[in-house]
């Protein structure tokens, strides 16, 4: 079942077609003369896909407001029918990311079927012990899986098995575990003690771990926390990883560094180590901005995935890092964003794809700086537009995915269905 009618996209890419072939054909011309076949880049492109956050497709918010928009969704049966427009169109997103409590429902084998009509599946799941629930036994105001209080730390494990439950209903196969824990003052906390109590009990979330899932721990250096975060950076992260066990990984999330923090290496350490799980991608300017991937350093995006495409031709003990969208859509519509962040990401890739390896290396070997950085940099100049494009329109999807979404007029169409979200503020 298509949410988009596919006249419509079919109308809007038969006036831009032309141009497309004209653009890819010259493009494959130049791409040639190099030595590359753009085709198969073409269909390493179409193979490539990113998950969308079930958080996303809402608008976001600060701490200090949320603007909501008429027509946004507001559960996760009318979020999954926004995130089927961004596959329709993109045809990279076939995966939706789901988050709990927030997208509970009585039935997950129904959800399932549900976003499968829609052509959709479900990527990691996310557990939520940084907000409290209604008639919730015990805060989470002073942590969760670290917590110092035994039942707290129960009720946070608990939690995170109920959500491997929920993934295994989904197909899922990977939890990703995210946690606020952490101290505002010196003194507050143990550090070493809290790291502790943080293991005990993620161990027990890792002992239920299905045979063929993985545990994602995603680090992040503050917010909530100001002073100090249990699992702040890569090195609490791979530590507490291998402490685990071989079904715990690391995900990165580009917000979670420190400005200027060379997140391309710590992609490259990570899988030098067997430890690389997946990714969150967003970009920022400041701290966790959650801001539209590629929207501010599309430059260091593709260097992220110059050292995949890198570490996927040197796969040491395995590769096979789950690649999710992890943005919150302030001021944009929602839907927008996702589309034009899937065709930074993706664009990402194919540039990292153009990356002349061999050139590189021998460059590397040699010390000779300026043609090792030329290597990159020429990649990086190409427009891959065209490349992009050619794989959705032969998958079905739109040549120009925001001028098809507009001419739909999908979410003034919604604002008429859908009940109006309340004013409020935070990420959901
Ligand atoms: C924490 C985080 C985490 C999610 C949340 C929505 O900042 O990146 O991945 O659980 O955002
Ligand atoms: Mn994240």
């Amino acid at each position: 079942m298509t949410v988009l009618s596919e006249d419509l996209i079919a109308e809007a890419n038969a006036r831009e077609i032309a141009a497309l072939d004209e653009d890819y054909d010259a493009l494959g011309r130049k791409l040639a003369r190099g030595g590359l076949a753009i085709d198969a880049i073409k269909d390493r492109v179409a193979a490539f896909s990113v998950a969308v956050p079930s958080w996303g497709a809402g608008r976001g918010g600060t701490r200090f407001a949320k603007f909501p928009i008429p027509g946004e969704p507001t559960n996760i049966h009318e979020k999954l029918e926004d995130c089927a427009v961004i596959q329709q169109l993109s045809r990279v997103t076939p995966r939706v990311s789901p988050h709990f409590p927030w997208d509970k429902v009585g039935d997950y084998k129904g959800l399932r079927q549900e976003a499968a009509a829609l052509g959709l599946g479900f990527d990691a799941v996310n557990s939520n012990t940084f907000q409290d629930q209604p008639g919730q036994a015990h805060t989470y105001a002073t942590g969760s899986l670290s917590s110092t209080v035994a039942a707290t730390r129960a009720q946070a494990v608990e939690h995170n098995i109920e959500c491997i439950e929920i993934g295994q209903q989904l197909g899922s196969r990977d939890l990703t575990v995210w946690v606020g824990d952490g101290t505002n003052f010196p003194g507050q906390q143990d550090f070493a003690r809290s790291l502790d109590r943080y293991l005990e009990a993620a161990s027990e979330v890792y002992a239920a771990l299905p045979d063929d899932w993985r545990m994602l721990l995603e680090h992040k250096m503050f917010e909530p926390a100001f002073y100090s975060t249990v699992i702040s950076d890569w090195g609490s992260s791979i530590l507490a990883a291998q402490e685990l066990g071989p079904k715990a990984k690391c995900l990165v999330d580009l917000g979670h560094h420190a400005p200027n923090v060379n997140i391309e290496q710590i992609v490259a350490r990570l899988h030098r180590f067997g430890k690389l799980g997946g990714f969150h991608f967003n970009d920022s300017k400041y701290g966790d901005d959650d801001l539209d991937s590629g929207s501010i350093n599309p430059h260091q995006l593709f260097l992220v995935f110059n050292e995949l495409v890198e570490a996927e031709q040197h796969p040491r003990d395995g590769f096979d890092p789950s690649y999710m969208i992890d943005q919150s859509h302030n001021v944009t519509d929602p839907i927008e964003s996702m589309l034009a962040s899937a065709e930074a990401i993706t664009g990402c890739f194919a540039k990292a794809l153009l990356v002349d390896r061999a050139a590189l290396h021998a460059a590397q070997d040699g010390n000779d700086t300026m043609m090792a950085f030329q290597a990159l940099r020429r990649a990086y100049t190409i427009d891959v537009a065209p490349i992009l494009a050619r794989a959705r329109v032969e998958a079905g999807g739109a040549i120009d995915v925001l001028a098809t979404y507009r001419e739909s007029r999908w979410r003034e169409r919604k604002a008429q269905e859908r009940k109006p979200v309340g004013l409020g503020a935070g990420i959901v």
